[in-house]
């Protein structure tokens, strides 16, 4: 089936040389496409050169820096417009080990709708991350997956691959959340589709070059967000009771 990795990227020059090289390694002749928010860094221009002597890198240049969300909601078009079949969410910072991507996307062509690279499921980890963001990255995900009912170890997981045919059908462009929250909304929004997950097992690395963009309000927004999904289901019940009795 044909794939496009699509990498949402902020500041990440010092990154994507890496990203490019691993990626292809893993998986010759992949299509790759850079959604760049304007990075000061030149990430854009990095990512054109890069095109042009490797081949198969598009670059979607955004104006302004406008969240993971927003980045994403515009380049997982722009692949499905393009003739995308699989779609590969993977952040820049080369956190998401693109040695995972063959067996990844071999699940995904056994007709799953979603594999998620996960960290919580057995054989699956986290590496050299601080342990306040290892803590709150587990019970954000208990939260999440505990307060919306999901059955899924790892909801705020970045990398991904998506079959196009599901994001068309959960109608993937309404997704409001912008950090975290667009995981866990892409997730629940997938479930209630009718869509299949299948987790498989990453080792997560923190990045070593370049900033974390990870700050106060990406928490907030993705815990009052699960909080607000909740709600909405429970409104939607109690209307089908009421319409129904
Ligand atoms: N286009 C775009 N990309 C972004 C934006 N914010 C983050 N990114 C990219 O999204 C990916 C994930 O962001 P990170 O800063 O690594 O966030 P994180 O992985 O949650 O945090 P760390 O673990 O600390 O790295 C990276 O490739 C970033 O460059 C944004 O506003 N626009
Ligand atoms: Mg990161």
């Amino acid at each position: 089936m044909r794939a496009t990795v699509v990498v949402p990227t902020y500041n990440e020059s010092a990154n994507l040389p890496a990203l490019v090289d691993q990626v292809r390694a893993a998986v010759p002749g992949i299509r790759m496409l850079i959604v760049d928010d304007g990075s000061p860094d030149g990430t854009a221009d990095l990512a054109e050169q890069l095109g042009r002597e490797r081949g198969g890198i598009d670059v979607l240049r955004r104006t302004s820096k406008d969240g993971l969300g927003a980045a994403y909601r515009a380049g997982l078009r722009r692949a499905i417009d393009d003739g995308a079949e699989l779609c590969v969410q993977m952040d820049a910072d080369l956190s998401h080990p693109p040695s995972a991507l063959p067996g990844m996307l071999a699940i995904a062509e056994h007709d799953i709708d979603l594999v998620i690279g996960s960290r919580y499921v057995p054989g699956g980890r986290t590496v050299d991350w601080p342990y306040t963001r290892r803590l709150l990255s587990r019970w954000g995900n208990r939260y999440a997956s505990g307060v919306l009912g999901l059955a899924v170890n790892d909801a705020t997981a970045g990398y991904r691959v998506y079959r196009t045919s599901i994001l068309t059908r959960m109608q993937f462009e309404t997704v409001q959340a912008n950090g975290y929250g667009f995981q866990v909304e892409m997730t629940y929004r997938l479930i209630n589709a009718g869509g299949s997950v299948v987790e498989y097992p990453i080792a997560f690395r923190d990045r070593t070059a370049g900033q974390s963009k990870m700050s106060g309000g990406i928490i907030r927004e993705a815990f009052g967000l699960v909080l607000k999904l909740r709600a909405e289901h429970w409104r939607r019940r109690h209307e089908r009771r009421s319409q129904g009795g």
